[in-house]
């Protein structure tokens, strides 16, 4: 019997959506929602494992609506919901944080980076983070997980996890073993200051990110200080192994230009970066800049954002509530 596609995929409101959120997964979001029905979640109870300011959080919540109808996602096709407007997400998550094990998430890579050197002082929240997102993703029976290659690790701990409870509970094929979509050119953004570290919010400089809100200007000026080395474009991919700010910089050129990296390497090699530079602030500005004043137009409508995720709220829990009463009987629960 073939199992009906199903994608889920979650964004967390934590701030200013930026280049790599864009590249690395919303552009998928865009293309996948043609192709099988597909939940986007805004992952609010994700976001609080790390403190955030209350108020902020409910501005960024509807930020984050702000930029998933934005990038052109389909309200009416597509369930568009806050993650913590269905309880069913904390109540799953309980139960797989009872099927997960301890050593899987000890090797979560993520935890490290930011729990940072004292990980004593990191919230609980934090490490069992996995387990929540093993729960947004089973409580539908998702097939498909649109992610960027920084979450590759924690969808291999969701497929683990569906395993374990399929076997402990002798109830084979219950959860599918949901596949992991990343994006093929461009699976990783990387800061725009450092091209061994992956493009961040939560990064302290903001030269080191384009977000989707910056004005043209903002957008010339942060390309303009990205770091590059001083010697000129080469004509072959793999003499930009040693030279990862300037492999980022034409990764996201292609990208934009949806042009294989090769075939712009040799349109462009010998030149300077400068002519890469400019060429990519016009694209950048080109794509980026009407993403950012949507979001600026809907931001001020709340009350257009509050019911659209209402109806995604509705829609949302009554596929999950019909998952967990299954859940529920198969685990010996009342
Ligand atoms: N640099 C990136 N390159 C490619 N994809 C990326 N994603 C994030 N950064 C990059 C993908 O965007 C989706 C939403 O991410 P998120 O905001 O929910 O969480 P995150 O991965 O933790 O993003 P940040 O920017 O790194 O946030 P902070 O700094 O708050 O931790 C995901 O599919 C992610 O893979």
């Amino acid at each position: 019997m073939s199992i009906k596609k199903l994608a889920f995929s979650g964004v967390q409101p934590t701030g200013n959506l930026h280049l790599g959120n864009y590249l690395g997964a919303l552009t998928n979001f865009v293309s996948l929602q043609k192709e099988m029905e597909c939940i986007f979640c805004v992952v609010d109870l994700h976001a609080i494992t790390t403190f955030q300011n209350p108020k902020e959080l409910k501005q960024n919540i509807f930020e984050t609506t702000a930029a998933f109808l934005a990038i052109g996602l389909d309200e009416n096709k597509n369930i568009i919901f806050n993650q913590s407007s269905v309880s069913g997400h904390a109540e799953l998550a309980w139960i797989l944080n009872c099927v997960s094990r301890i050593g899987w998430l000890n090797r979560m890579t993520q935890f490290k980076d930011k729990a940072g050197s004292d990980k004593e002082k990191a919230s609980v929240g934090l490490y069992i983070y996995p387990n929540l997102m093993a729960a947004d993703i089973l409580l539908y029976k998702a097939t498909h997980v649109p992610v960027g290659a920084d979450q590759k690790q924690h969808l291999e701990l969701c497929r683990d996890v569906a395993q374990k409870f399929n076997k402990d509970f002798k109830s084979e094929n219950f959860f599918p073993i949901p596949e992991p979509l990343i994006q093929k050119n461009i699976s990783r953004v990387m800061s725009l200051r450092d091209g061994t570290k992956k493009m961040s919010k939560s990064e302290e400089s903001d030269y080191s990110r384009i977000d989707l809100k910056d004005s043209a200007d903002e957008i010339v000026k942060k390309i303009k200080k990205a770091k590059t080395d001083s010697s000129p474009i080469p004509g072959q991919e793999k003499e930009l192994e040693k030279r990862p700010e300037a492999l980022n910089l034409l990764k996201i050129y292609a990208d934009l230009k949806k042009t294989p990296i090769q075939k712009i390497l040799s349109e462009m090699e010998g030149k300077e970066f400068s002519f890469l530079k400019n060429k990519l602030s016009d694209s950048l500005v080109a794509t980026i800049c009407p993403v950012g004043k949507k979001i600026k137009e809907l931001i001020d409508d709340k009350a257009y954002l509050e019911q659209v995720l209402n109806k995604g709220r509705e829609k949302a829990l009554k596929k999950a509530e019909e998952n967990l009463k299954k859940i529920r009987e198969i685990v010996g629960l009342l």
